[in-house]
């Protein structure tokens, strides 16, 4: 039995297009990667005196569970290289569960849908070229209703992927 997942990936520090690349790469045959969004260039969300970042969403397969999923993200996050800075600090990589099936895990350090995907345009355009009509499973409309609540106005096209 596999579980269809949605990934978010950002980077603002280093190579950011490699780094988005190279995560990509790593995430079979954990997680099988079904499509892959456009990448984004987006202005930082949250702590503004930052570099830009780049984003992009995965839609992938995979049988490990969301908890699983997230020991693999996290141990994928430092082979890459990511190291400690801060909340909504700058990273080289970020790789973040949106979405696992229509589950909802409610605990301290693992909630999904991602708690805060609904407020972010950087989630919601790649989201929304991968999955236009998946429902929001807490919030119970569709993705592309989410996007229409938010700005994306600093949202640019940067790479077909
Ligand atoms: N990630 C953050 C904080 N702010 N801003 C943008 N534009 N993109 C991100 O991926 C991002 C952010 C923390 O995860
Ligand atoms: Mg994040
Ligand atoms: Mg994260």
């Amino acid at each position: 039995m596999t579980y269809t997942t949605f990934i978010a990936l950002g980077s603002n520090l280093g190579d950011r297009r490699a780094n988005l690349r190279a995560a990509v790469a790593a995430l079979p045959p954990a997680v099988q990667v079904t499509a892959c969004s456009p990448i984004y260039q987006t202005a930082p969300w949250g702590y503004t005196d930052q570099p830009d970042f780049l984003n992009q969403v995965v839609r992938g397969e995979t049988n490990l569970s969301p908890r699983e999923l997230l020991v693999f993200l996290k141990n994928l996050e430092s082979s890459l290289g990511r190291e400690k800075t801060f909340r909504y600090g700058p990273r080289q990589i970020d790789l973040d569960i949106l979405f696992y099936a229509d589950t909802i895990v409610a605990e301290s350090d693992l909630q999904i849908p991602h708690p805060r995907l609904h407020e972010r345009a950087f989630v919601l355009v790649p989201l929304a070229d991968l999955a236009p009509d998946w429902v929001h499973p807490q919030l119970g409309c569709d993705v592309r209703t989410l996007l229409a609540g938010v700005d994306a106005r600093e949202v640019e096209r940067f790479a077909e992927s």
